[in-house]
């Protein structure tokens, strides 16, 4: 007896993986290898988990999701595109083509959806600390008793590469001593990168570094173990002290003759696997760029929810706005990108005849003026401020 729910949701993966193969097909350039692999984690999270307003990419309390491995591009154009966001068909058929709005590695500018442009490897990854770390700034600035106008995570799906890299060491220690809790990264953990296996170069055990990080780690033996997956985010999620890491095992390429070696990685298919993948996942080898109804219908169910879940929040927003005037204002002005009228009220002049005055004292008297009246004015200094004079943390 066919279970039509995990049928749909088979299926749901098989269209994933099958579109970011045609993708890269049609455009003779690309990288299907982990979509193929890692689609079953991408569609856990988007599809029990994210929650996003396809037709608001910008809801100020959505959840954050990061393509750390930038590469792996058309895996999120399949995303964007089935859980509808505005990208359609088309563009995915323009894979890789001037103009198009889906480039080889994501953009954020470009695209509607892309949280932040990734590629270089471990650049997400950072990025990715980093809007944990707004968002634990914005829940202490903001949320007051019985109002809480700030609460979301922030997810990634990050590769072997973004592990190796040196950024990603940085961003995960701080990660940790932090305790950005609502961080949970999903490891793309397929044993290969773009030379061959990771062996030849990458022997460490990244899981043990992270809980020396301070991270909660998990290990996922099946990539394609859906419920194995969510139960994994649900134990990271129940983890409010600890950034999350949880490494997939998958088989990059999986369902294509050439899976599990670094053949795959960066390569199209060729025209005669993609017809036996197709094959593999049960789907019509003469078909391409194929979204069945039902799957169609399935993927819009998150955005829907998400949809219902701003409109919760809007009025969440409003009571806050009628209690906490100057803070809602504040926000507001924050996400807009604007800056507060009297911004510039307070900023020091300096005139030859106060005398020489170094300019690192000059830049601490002006950035000490600006944190005044720029109450959401967030920065760091590099282990310096004592030197270079950057306001203290709290004045
Ligand atoms: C900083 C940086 N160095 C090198 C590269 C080139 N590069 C692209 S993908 C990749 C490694 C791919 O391995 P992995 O991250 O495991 O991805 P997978 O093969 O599983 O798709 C490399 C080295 C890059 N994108 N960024």
């Amino acid at each position: 007896m066919i279970d039509q729910q995990i049928s749909v949701e088979e299926q749901s993966v098989s269209t994933i993986r099958l579109l970011s193969v045609d993708m890269v097909q049609k455009a003779n350039s690309g990288h299907p290898g982990l979509p193929l692999g890692a689609a079953p984690m991408a569609y856990v999270l988007w599809s029990r988990f994210l929650r996003f307003n396809p037709q608001d990419p910008a809801w100020p309390d959505r959840d954050r999701f990061v393509l750390s491995a930038g590469h792996g591009s058309a895996l999120l154009y399949s995303l964007l595109h089935l859980y509808g966001y505005d990208l359609p068909l088309e563009e995915l058929k323009n894979f890789r083509q001037l103009h198009s709005k889906t480039p080889g590695h994501p953009e954020s500018n470009i695209t509607a959806g892309v949280e932040v442009t990734t590629g270089p490897l471990g650049q997400g990854f950072a990025n990715g600390v980093g809007m944990a770390m707004a968002e634990a700034h914005l829940a202490a600035m903001y949320n007051k008793e019985g109002h809480e106008v700030v609460n979301h995570y922030t997810y990634a799906i990050v590769s072997d590469g973004d592990l190796m890299e040196g950024i990603a060491a940085e961003a995960a220690s701080l990660a940790g001593h932090l305790k950005l809790g609502k961080l949970i990264y999903l490891y793309d953990d397929n044993d290969i990168s773009l030379d061959g296996p990771t062996s030849l170069s990458y022997t460490e055990d990244p899981l043990m570094r992270f809980e020396a990080y301070g991270w909660h780690t998990q290990r996922v033996m099946d990539g394609n173990d859906l419920d194995g997956i969510e139960q994994a985010i649900r134990a990271a999620q129940a983890e409010t002290d600890r950034p999350s890491l949880i490494s997939i095992k998958t088989i990059i390429g999986y369902g294509s003759p050439q899976k599990g070696t670094s053949k795959v990685h960066g390569s199209p298919l060729g025209d005669e696997n993609v017809r036996k993948a197709k094959e593999f996942f049960g789907w019509n080898p003469d078909e391409s760029f194929v979204v069945p109804d039902e799957v169609r219908q399935h993927l819009a169910e998150p955005g829907q929810r998400g949809a219902q879940l701003q409109q919760e929040w809007q009025q969440k927003f409003e009571a806050y706005q009628q209690q906490f005037k100057q803070e809602s204002e504040l926000f507001l002005t924050s996400f807009a990108s604007d800056l507060p009228a009297g911004w510039d009220a307070e900023l020091p002049v300096f005139s030859p005849a106060d005398g020489a005055l170094a300019t690192r004292q000059a830049s601490g008297k002006a950035l000490g003026a600006l944190k005044k009246t720029i109450p959401f004015l967030f920065g760091g200094s590099a282990d310096l401020a004592s030197s270079n004079e950057m306001p203290p943390v709290a004045t």
